[in-house]
Order: C-alpha cells, then sequence, then structure tokens
C-alpha cells in the first residue's frame, strides 16, 4: 500500500516539481498543499480512500485542456494520523518549504480546526474534503475556511425529522469529547429543544464510554444518539452489548460515515471484550444519518463521469494500492468529497487567474502576504458551483457543504437506504424500509402507566353497610331514649348526655364512608372537600360522643370525693358546658386550620412496579392520595393533643369511679368501662395507622374497624341494660311527669328528704331502747313488790343493816353514776333476805339506767 509514512520525517511529497514553473510538458506549476489522516489509531483515517480520490482528481484536472490552460495542479501532501499536533507540523513544513502554496487540502475535523485557525495568517484558502466539525463554521475563527464534506449539524434536522416521525420525543445522547461532536451536541440539544424533543441526558466520554453506557442504562433511555469516531464506536458498541442496551426496546442513531463493517473489524488489535457476533447482535436495527457523498443521480457530472463511473475508478485505485475490499479503506464514503475538492480548488484557482488577468496580474505572484490574491481565491472559491461526483457542490456563506442526507438502518448486518431528507426544503423521501425486532416500533420510554391505589370496593362497601347499620341503630337509640323519658331509669341515666354521645357516634361512623371516599368516587379538585369533611366530622363525632361520657363520669367523680352535700352537687347546665366547650375547642381548632393550611391533596408515588400481564416498556406507578396540610404536624398535633389529654384524664377518672354506685347517675360503671374501650382502642389506632397509612386498605379496614368497635360497644355497653330492663318490667310506674330528668328543687327536696329520714331513723333507735330499759325496770320493780309483800311479817335486824355496792354486768356501763341503796337483812320464813330501806327507793329505782344489777353481799353480812 502506498500512502504517507507515521514520522514527519519520512515525508514523500508528490511533487512533480519543486518549484513555480518548469515540467515535462513545460507548463507551470500551481502548488496546493494536502493534509491527509491516513495512520493512526484514533480519530478518522479517511485519508485512506480521499488520498487515492484526490490523486484521481488531480489526474483528470491536469488533463482537462480547458481547465488552468497553461498550468498543472500540483499536490504536495503528508498525513497527520488525524491528530492535531501532527497535522499542524506537517503544515509547517508544507508552508515554510517551497514550493509557495496556493491552497490548503485537509481532513479530520480535529487536524482542520488547527490548520483552519492557522491559515489565516498565510492568507491561504484551506478547503477540507472530510471534516464534519459545525466549529468549521464560525467565519470569525476560521475566516478563509471551506469543505465539500457536510457540517455534521446536517444530521441533526434529519435525526429529528426521523424521531418525529416515530413520535420519539425523549432522546439521550451520548459523545466523545471531541469538539466535532461537543458542537453537533450543542446544535442538537438546540434543534431538539425547538422540536419540543426531551434530552433526557447527555453523556460524554474521553476514551472509556463504560461509565457513559451505564447511565445511559440507569436513565432508562431507548433512543440514543452516538456520536464518535469509529475506534470509540467500537467500544462504545461492546459496552452496549454487554449492559443489553439493544435490542427491540431500543433505537440508535450512529454516524454514517464509517465504513460498511466498522463493528466488526479490528477487535482483537483494540483489545475489545466482546466477540464479532455479540458486536453484530448489538449493532443490529441502529440507524445512521449521513449527508449524501455520493451523486444519486446517474448523471454524467463535471468531470464527464457519472458517480457509477467514479466508483469503478476509485475501486481500481484502492486495489492498486492494496485495498481488497472496497469497504475496507477508511474514507471510501468520503472519496467523491476528496475527489470534487480538487475540482473546486481547480475551478477556483482558474476562476482567480481569469479574474488576475483582467487586472493584468497573475497567479503566480501569490506570496503568502498577498492579501489581494488572496481576497480572489477567496471570493473564486466562495462562488464556485458544479455538478460534482458527491452532487451538488456549493458553499454557504459559513463555507459549509449544502447537502441531502440520507437515513439508514442496519438489518440483517447490512446498512438499508431508509430514505432521504432534504433539509433546504423539509422534505422527506422515505421508502418504508424499516424493519423493527419484534415487529413493534420501539418506545421512547418506558411507559408509566400512574395507578391510584384505591380502597377495594367490597371493603367499602362492607364498612360503609357496617356503620350504616350502626347509625341506624344510634338513631333508633335516640327514639328509644325519647319514648321512655319518663322512665326512672332513663331519667338518672342522665339521657342529655347519652342523646349526644348518640349524636357524636353516627359523625363518627358516617366519617368512615367519607375516609373510603377516595380518587375512585371524587375529583381531584373535590378531594380536598371530602378531606376537610372527614376532619371536621371525625373530630366532631368524637369530641360529642367521648366528651358527653367524659362529662358523665367526671360528675359521678365530682359526687363521691366531694364531703358537703352542697359540693356533691353538679348542676345538668354545668355537664353541657362542659361538652360544648370541648366542641368550641374543636370549632376554633379546626376553622383555623382550614382557614390558614386547608387541607390539600397529595400523592405520595412508590417505586414502579411491573405490571401483572408483564407487558414490555410497561411500568405501573402506584399513587396513595393524602389529605395533608403544608404544616400537617403541627395541625395533628394540636388536635391529638387535645384529644389526647382528654382521653388520659377520662381513663383517670374511670379508674378512679369504677366502684362507685350512684343513684344520681345509674350507668357510670358501664359509661366508665366504654371510655376504657375508647381509650385503648384510640392508643392503639392512631400509630397503628401511621405505620401503616402507605396501605390504603389495611389502614382504611383498620380504622373504620376501630370506630365501629368503639361505636357499637358504648352503645351496648350504654343502652343494652336499659332496653333489657325497660322489656323486662314494660309496666314500670311513671315518675316523673314527663321530664327526663329531675329538677334543681326535685334534686334539693330529695337530698333533704334523705338527711330528715336519717335523723328519724336514728331517733327511733333511741326511743326504742329507752322503751326497752323502761320495761326492765318495770319488771325489777315488780318483782320487788312482790317480796315486800311476801315479807311484810318480818323484823329487820339493825346490825344487819348494811350498804350494797352496784356492779354492773356491763362493762361499758361503768361509767353510769353508782346506784347507792341502803337495805336491810332479816330472816323471813327462815331464811334470809333482803329489804331497801333508802326511803325514795322507787326514785332511785327510775334513775337506774343498767339493765341488770347484781348485788354483791359479803359473807360476814349473812
Ligand atoms: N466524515 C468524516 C468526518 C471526519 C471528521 O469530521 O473528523
Amino acid at each position: 500500500m502506498e500512502g504517507g509514512g507515521v514520522q514527519v520525517s519520512t515525508w514523500r511529497w508528490v511533487v512533480w516539481v519543486t518549484v513555480m514553473v518548469g515540467n515535462a510538458g513545460g507548463e507551470l506549476l500551481l502548488n496546493i498543499g494536502g493534509i491527509f489522516p491516513i495512520h493512526g489509531s484514533d480519530g478518522w483515517q479517511g485519508g485512506q480512500a480521499c488520498q487515492p480520490a484526490a490523486m484521481l482528481a488531480m489526474h483528470d484536472v491536469n488533463n482537462r485542456p480547458d481547465l488552468l490552460p497553461g498550468y498543472k495542479l500540483n499536490l504536495a501532501w503528508n498525513d497527520s494520523l488525524c491528530e492535531p499536533g501532527l497535522g499542524a507540523a506537517v503544515m509547517y513544513d508544507l508552508l515554510y518549504n517551497p514550493p509557495t502554496k496556493l491552497m490548503l487540502l485537509g481532513g479530520c475535523s480535529t487536524v482542520c480546526t488547527t490548520i483552519g485557525e492557522a491559515a489565516k495568517m498565510w492568507n491561504l484558502v484551506v478547503l477540507s474534503y472530510g471534516s464534519s466539525s459545525p466549529a468549521l463554521s464560525d467565519r470569525q475563527r476560521f475566516p478563509t475556511f471551506f469543505r465539500t464534506h457536510p457540517s455534521a449539524t446536517v444530521h441533526n434536522p434529519t435525526r429529528i425529522r426521523v424521531m418525529q416521525k416515530y413520535n420519539w420525543s425523549r432522546v439521550a445522547i451520548i459523545q466523545q469529547a471531541e469538539e466535532v461532536f461537543i458542537s453537533t451536541v450543542e446544535d442538537l440539544e438546540v434543534r431538539c429543544k425547538d422540536a419540543g424533543i426531551e434530552i433526557v441526558t447527555r453523556q460524554s466520554f474521553l476514551t472509556d464510554p463504560t461509565d457513559a453506557v451505564r447511565n445511559l442504562k440507569r436513565q432508562d433511555a431507548r433512543i440514543i444518539v452516538g456520536l464518535f469516531y469509529v475506534n470509540a464506536a467500537r467500544r462504545v458498541l461492546c459496552e452496549i452489548y454487554k449492559n443489553t442496551l439493544y435490542g427491540k426496546s431500543y433505537v440508535w442513531f450512529f454516524i454514517g460515515w464509517y465504513e460498511d463493517n466498522w463493528f466488526e473489524n479490528p477487535l482483537q488489535e483494540e483489545n475489545l471484550n466482546c466477540t464479532r457476533e455479540e458486536m453484530r447482535q448489538a449493532a443490529e436495527g441502529h440507524m445512521t444519518t449521513e449527508a449524501l457523498m455520493w451523486n444519486k443521480d446517474n448523471e454524467k457530472t463535471i468531470s464527464g463521469m457519472t458517480a457509477g463511473d467514479f466508483r469503478l475508478r476509485l475501486n481500481q485505485a484502492l486495489i492498486e494500492k492494496g485495498y481488497e475490499n472496497q469497504s475496507n479503506p477508511v474514507g471510501y464514503q468520503e472519496a467523491p468529497l476528496a475527489y470534487d475538492a480538487i475540482w473546486s480548488v481547480a475551478l477556483a484557482l482558474n476562476k482567480t487567474m481569469e479574474r488576475l488577468a483582467a487586472v493584468n496580474k497573475s497567479i503566480e505572484e501569490f506570496t503568502y502576504t498577498n492579501k489581494e490574491i488572496a481576497a480572489e481565491l477567496y471570493k473564486a472559491m466562495n462562488a464556485t458551483q458544479f455538478l460534482g461526483v458527491s452532487g451538488r457542490v456549493a458553499f454557504s456563506t459559513d463555507g459549509d457543504r449544502i447537502a441531502w442526507t440520507q437515513i439508514e438502518q442496519m438489518i440483517d448486518g447490512r446498512y438499508h437506504k431508509l430514505g432521504y431528507f432534504d433539509v433546504q426544503t423539509d422534505n422527506l423521501t422515505w421508502f418504508n424500509r424499516e424493519q423493527w425486532i419484534g415487529g413493534k416500533v420501539p418506545q421512547d420510554r418506558t411507559i408509566v402507566r400512574r395507578q391510584l391505589r384505591t380502597v377495594s370496593l367490597g371493603l367499602f362497601i362492607s364498612m360503609c353497610t357496617i356503620s350504616s347499620v350502626g347509625a341506624v341503630w344510634a338513631l333508633l337509640l335516640l327514639i328509644f331514649t325519647f319514648v321512655h323519658r319518663q322512665r326512672r331509669l332513663i331519667q338518672l341515666s342522665h339521657p342529655a348526655c347519652n342523646n349526644i354521645t348518640l349524636v357524636g357516634i353516627m359523625l363518627c361512623l358516617g366519617s368512615i364512608f367519607l375516609l373510603g371516599l377516595d380518587g375512585q368516587f371524587v375529583s381531584q379538585q373535590q378531594f380536598p372537600t371530602v378531606c376537610g369533611l372527614r376532619a371536621w366530622c371525625l373530630s366532631l363525632g368524637f369530641t360529642l360522643a367521648y366528651g358527653a361520657m367524659f362529662s358523665k363520669i367526671w360528675r359521678v367523680h365530682r359526687l363521691t370525693t366531694k364531703t358537703k352535700i352542697e359540693n356533691k352537687r353538679v348542676e345538668p347546665w354545668k355537664l353541657y358546658v362542659m361538652v360544648g366547650s370541648f366542641v368550641v375547642v374543636d370549632v376554633i381548632v379546626l376553622s383555623v386550620w382550614q382557614a390558614v393550611d386547608p387541607l390539600q391533596r397529595t400523592l405520595e408515588v412508590f417505586p414502579l412496579e411491573k405490571p401483572k400481564d408483564a407487558v414490555e416498556d410497561i411500568k405501573i406507578k402506584p399513587e396513595l392520595e393524602h389529605c395533608e396540610s403544608r404544616h400537617n404536624t403541627i395541625w395533628l398535633g394540636l388536635l391529638y393533643g387535645y384529644k389526647g389529654l382528654l382521653l388520659i384524664f377520662g381513663l383517670f377518672l374511670a379508674y378512679e369511679t369504677r366502684s362507685i354506685k350512684l343513684k344520681q347517675i345509674n350507668d357510670s360503671r358501664l359509661v366508665g368501662m366504654s371510655i376504657y374501650n375508647v381509650v385503648v382502642l384510640c392508643l392503639i389506632t392512631a400509630p397503628v395507622t401511621l405505620v401503616i397509612s402507605t396501605q390504603q386498605d389495611a389502614s382504611f379496614a383498620f380504622v373504620s374497624l376501630a370506630i365501629i368497635f368503639c361505636c357499637f360497644l358504648s352503645m351496648a355497653l350504654v343502652f343494652v341494660p336499659k332496653i333489657v330492663e325497660i322489656v323486662r318490667h314494660p309496666g314500670e310506674r311513671v315518675e316523673s311527669s314527663g321530664e327526663t330528668a329531675p329538677s334543681k328543687e326535685e334534686e334539693e327536696r330529695y337530698q333533704k328528704l334523705l338527711h330528715e329520714n336519717e335523723d328519724m331513723q336514728r331517733l327511733i333507735a333511741e326511743k326504742e331502747e329507752k322503751i326497752r330499759l323502761l320495761k326492765l325496770k318495770l319488771q325489777e320493780r315488780a318483782a320487788v313488790r312482790s317480796r315486800e309483800q311476801a315479807s311484810e311479817n318480818h323484823v329487820i335486824d339493825p346490825s344487819h343493816h348494811t350498804r350494797l355496792r352496784q356492779v354492773s354486768t356491763d362493762p361499758q356501763k361503768d361509767t353510769l353514776p353508782l346506784l347507792t341503796a341502803d337495805i336491810e337483812l332479816y330472816y323471813g320464813s327462815g331464811r334470809p333476805a333482803v329489804r331497801i330501806v333508802t326511803p325514795d327507793a322507787s326514785s332511785a329505782a327510775d334513775d337506774a339506767m343498767v339493765p341488770r344489777i347484781n348485788f354483791d353481799i359479803s359473807e360476814s353480812y349473812l
């Protein structure tokens, strides 16, 4: 193979003469410099095919008698390896070595960026056959730069057109960190934004694309634009295979100027960890966009050849150079551009010569400081237009080639043309040859289906049915209380409080219906209203139901802990004030909450889930509606704190009065039990629902059952015994004339009667005791009289006149005054006898309060 050497020192000049004059035919030489990227491991080695194409053009141009008459075009060239540093060295060698070069020819964007920027210092026009960087269109930076190679930006409208065709509006970009690709991506981003296409991620890499490709996978990229030189493209493709970023769910857009089998060779040399088969697999289905570089019409071009003729000649030239397969040399695609570039140079020089001749000047006068001839060369190049083997050659004001683009797809390992796009007319010619793996156009994203987690219908209906039964039952109990309002049993249970409890229970049961009203029943706009209703209903329901029971148990506690009668009196209105106060606090908190920071509909989003039917590219995004304010914790803390205190205090009161049974409130113990039940369930329910709040069914079921259990049990505890009692004794006497509770006067009278009754009973007991003692005394007196009658004939011996001490058999009676009496001992009827000689014996006996009196008579007296 012939070509440039790797070392700068190995220049192989294709020089027919080294001065501007003289050749075999005696014609003058017009020298131009050429820089071809042929060897090297990175970048674009398009010089492999472009240099032979340029030489074909040189031959054709120099054989045209009507072109550059009297002159021959001479190309001095060398290899840049597509390295900017080496490219600059080649340029300096060309410029600092005679002969003077009239123009420079360059390829590879990185090299052309260097020489294009520097060439203006030598007043040199640079024409590139192989540089696509959009940055080169900057006329300030590259004022003398032209190219037959279209700017890479021409791909972008084409890509966007194809994306729009398939409704892809979410794309990702991966690029090699080179200016050519960076500026292309910048242009693509602007165009995508204008077209409403989202760029989900932009990944960039210097040499190793491993992380960049992985990031694409992470971002769920499906439509991916890849911008890199072919060596990097192979590394990317290998990573694509490893990350399974290929197949029916992915579409890759690659640059179309790689050689046809770019993904198969050379894998070993580049130490790629993928086999040819794996690379083929990963490459299948990808799309390419490329500016048309071969004239697609079979018309004769400026050289007299058709594009087909040129292909044959080029192939022959490449075979002569040692390339067995025409697709092997890099730059085969761009070869027509190199061919037409030489023609452009020749035509521009030709025109310049004519113009200079008109002012009696010659192109031979050109030096690197001659701005006048340089300007003529620039103008001539700018105006160049012809039909070349690459199509119509013309330059825009930016020096860019205006061209069509073609879209290809790799089907079964081979590129197939899908269509053409003319950016100027926005015309897409489409052949409908595209093929998709799986027969379906890939989607640009995983379709995320939002799924609102709602309470299951069965559960909702069940809970609503139970709560409705409860509400009806509460209503019946209200009616029952009203019907039997005159019964003492009802009156002494404080029916007004019971009625308030029942109203609260109905509200609580109604809140179950509101708790189950979610997105399946109400719209997003209505949801905040439902949130507010839930809070009001449940809060007021609890306050009424629990507050009424609390006030009852508080009354019981008051009655049993105060000693004075006055303090024991709890006015019924005080209970209503207590319940009313609880309600007022609720209303104030709820109103301020609603006004300042109302409850809103918030969505809790859960990680994506696979659908049950496992449809590809579809993921379920579960969402759960919540009612929340901005400062939710503060408001809930306020309500929970206040109600929690009520619960704890109620629990304390219920415990304190657990064994009290009062006539005034006949169902206090049952109310206490009901309070235990409410407190325990609230203490369990509140934390548990916080934990399971993400499971709508469990959460709804738990809260509903807790409410239902509380309500039903409270109704059962407070009302069932009353119902049973009234059913058992249906004909009990009516105690009151219509009022359901005793009045204050009646209460006072009742208390007074109670005490009078107690006093009377004590008096009766004292009188009865007195009567008993009197009976005893009468018995004793009767005994004494009978003894007196019996001893009427006996003499009293004064020597035996003695004094007796009274001794009581009851130690408690020792404190009574001693009964003293003078008695006489005498013998009557042959045996000793005793006679009371106290003058006022009867009065002494009257005073005696001791039931039994024993007389202790000393032996000595007997
Ligand atoms: N078509 C080849 C372009 C090469 C480059 O812009 O560097």
